[in-house]
């Protein structure tokens, strides 16, 4: 059987490539203005039937959303059979697709991939697909569904839910009726699975107070609703703001996790009262961080680190009251991790940490090394994945007292409550409601094991980012020549000083880093690195200078 030609060039001409733009397969997929990806999401389409046939017929997810982005951008992504980002070899090709300059040209790229990777296409490909809450998002759904077509594929469209959780479907529907049997793959399977493992972990503790949701706007509102009518539990005390996905303009707008977290201030339609609890999702709910006022009224952020830790503690004495002494708690961090949370998981924690490149498909290739691995970016997109020998080891113990009874059901339920394909805020947000209620901690509480030191994230618009080249799991500039040198010498000015520059893989831009210890010098820090890049780098619009 070969590729039917006439059919692919039929659909292939309703979306011609625009000839100005070069795509690349970044971060997180494709990610740039919505309008300019008609012809990428199609390509998708085709590219995701293909890796299906590749994988024996197992469902392949397409997701289409660019997340924490700016509301007129658009991306896509593909999702692997267990629920994880795209295998990276396969990204080269996304990125060869996405450029081909005329249908003749993606056939002659279908037929590559074809024939490299000895796909059989007598089988047939199936496809789980869906989109955020983006106002391009129904014209590039229509996009993929011709680029499904032309493949003819048994296509499956969860219409608008969160990133998250179609990479939930994908791994429910390619492991149904098997021994790894992940759930079922709906909107209401979902809720039950992570809903049930949430009350079976804190029944009998003492009922929290209300937890604020900052939505961001996005698909995170509708669905977390349905999470909550789902749990329909005290519990589960939740109200969500910024919930508004119908006026244009909106999504991720002064709200959201990447907001807060790069303001280090509350979102907009949120006034912080001391006591009370807070936590903001982005644009397509998978990253969450939580957040409070203290009693002057100052803002203190629980950022992926801290919930990291959190929730690596948490684990680690499970394990060891278990009696499941060989299985080894591991963190995994990036380099945008705090200087003092580091510090802490290997100081305090006692626990082995790795750094890996920004992209939590790198995090999670780090982690699957581990046997309990934890890895969360500090912009709180992360999760935890138990391997198979930490499943075998749990399997194996035999508990002796009621104590280790308790902790070995714990560690399942737990497995239960994650969701182990990729960083989902809602069923984040649950494991941390999780471990707050069984501790019975408040925030402030949580927020003591350690003190961040001051940092800051700026963003740089730059002429062609692309000349930003970086080793170093990305915390050491390769190019433009000389500007680490630069950086470098600006970073020895400061106490406890620590920067670093790298291209953005999601937005066109390049982002600083910076901390010190102090907020002055933070900032000051953060402004000379940035003013440098602009200066050295092709700086664009207005020269980034508060402070200097
Ligand atoms: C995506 C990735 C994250 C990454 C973030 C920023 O987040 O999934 O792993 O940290 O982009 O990446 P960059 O600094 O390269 O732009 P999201 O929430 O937008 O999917």
């Amino acid at each position: 059987m070969s590729l039917n030609v006439e059919q692919i060039s039929k659909y292939s001409d309703k979306h011609p490539k625009p000839s100005s733009t070069t795509f690349t397969y970044g971060t997180a997929g494709f990610r740039t203005i919505g309008e300019t990806l008609e012809s990428t999401v199609f390509r998708c389409g085709m590219l995701a039937a293909l890796r299906s046939q590749s994988k024996q017929g197992k469902v392949i997810g397409v997701m289409v959303t660019a997340s924490h982005n700016r509301e007129e951008d658009n991306g896509v992504k593909l999702v692997d059979p267990m629920g994880e980002m795209l295998q990276q070899s396969w990204e080269g090709y996304c990125t060869t697709m996405a450029n081909a300059a005329t249908s003749e040209e993606v056939v002659e790229v279908l037929a590559h991939i074809v024939q490299e990777e000895r796909i059989d296409l007598t089988i047939k490909p199936r496809v789980a697909y869906a989109r955020d809450t983006r106002p391009s998002g129904p014209l590039l759904q229509a996009a993929l569904e011709d680029g499904l077509s032309a493949l003819d594929v048994d296509a499956s469209n969860y219409g608008v839910v969160t990133t998250p959780q179609l990479h939930y479907f994908v791994r429910c529907m390619n492991t149904e009726n098997s021994s790894a049997a992940y759930g079922e793959p709906t909107e209401a399977g979902y809720n039950a699975k992570y809903g049930q493992a949430f009350l079976r972990l804190v029944s009998g503790k003492q009922t929290p107070t209300k937890l604020y949701i900052d939505a961001a706007n996005g698909v995170g509102a509708p669905q977390v609703l349905k999470l909550a009518d789902a749990i329909n539990s005290p519990y589960f005390n939740i109200e969500v703001r910024n919930s508004d996905t119908q006026t244009l303009g909106k999504l991720n707008v002064d709200c959201g996790a990447d907001h807060v977290k790069s303001n280090q201030r509350p979102p907009a339609g949120v006034t912080l009262v001391p006591g009370s609890r807070y936590c903001s999702f982005d644009g397509d709910a998978d990253r969450i961080l939580y957040y409070y006022a203290d009693e002057h009224g100052t803002f203190h952020l629980l950022d992926g680190d801290k919930i990291s830790t959190l929730v690596a503690t948490y684990l680690r004495d499970l394990v060891s009251t278990a009696g499941v002494d060989d299985l080894q708690v591991g963190v995994v961090q990036t380099a945008y991790a705090n200087g003092n949370s580091t510090s802490y998981i290997k100081d305090t924690l006692k626990l082995p940490t790795v750094f890996a490149k920004t992209g939590v498909k790198h995090l999670h290739h780090e982690a699957e090394k581990m046997n309990i691995g934890v890895y969360f970016e500090a912009n709180g997109h992360g999760t935890v994945l138990f391997n198979p020998s930490a499943v075998a080891k749990l399997r194996a113990v035999e508990p002796a007292t009621p104590a280790q009874v308790d902790a070995v059901e714990r560690l399942w339920a737990l497995r239960d409550l994650i969701n182990e394909s990729v960083g989902d805020a809602m069923s984040d947000m649950l494991l941390v409601e999780t471990i707050l209620i069984c501790k019975g901690w408040t925030l402030p509480q949580w927020d003591e094991a350690y003190t961040d030191l001051p940092s800051r994230l700026l963003k740089v618009v730059v002429n062609d980012s692309t000349i930003f080249k970086t080793t170093n799991a990305e915390q050491t500039l390769m190019s433009p020549p000389l500007l680490q040198d630069v950086v470098d010498s600006l970073v020895t000015k400061f106490p406890r000083g620590r920067a670093f520059v790298r291209p953005s893989g999601t937005e066109d831009a390049v982002r600083v880093y910076a901390e010190a210890a102090t907020r002055r010098d933070c900032d000051q820090l953060a402004y000379s690195v940035a003013g440098a890049v602009f200066d050295k780098a092709g700086g664009r619009g207005e020269r980034p200078s508060e402070f200097i």
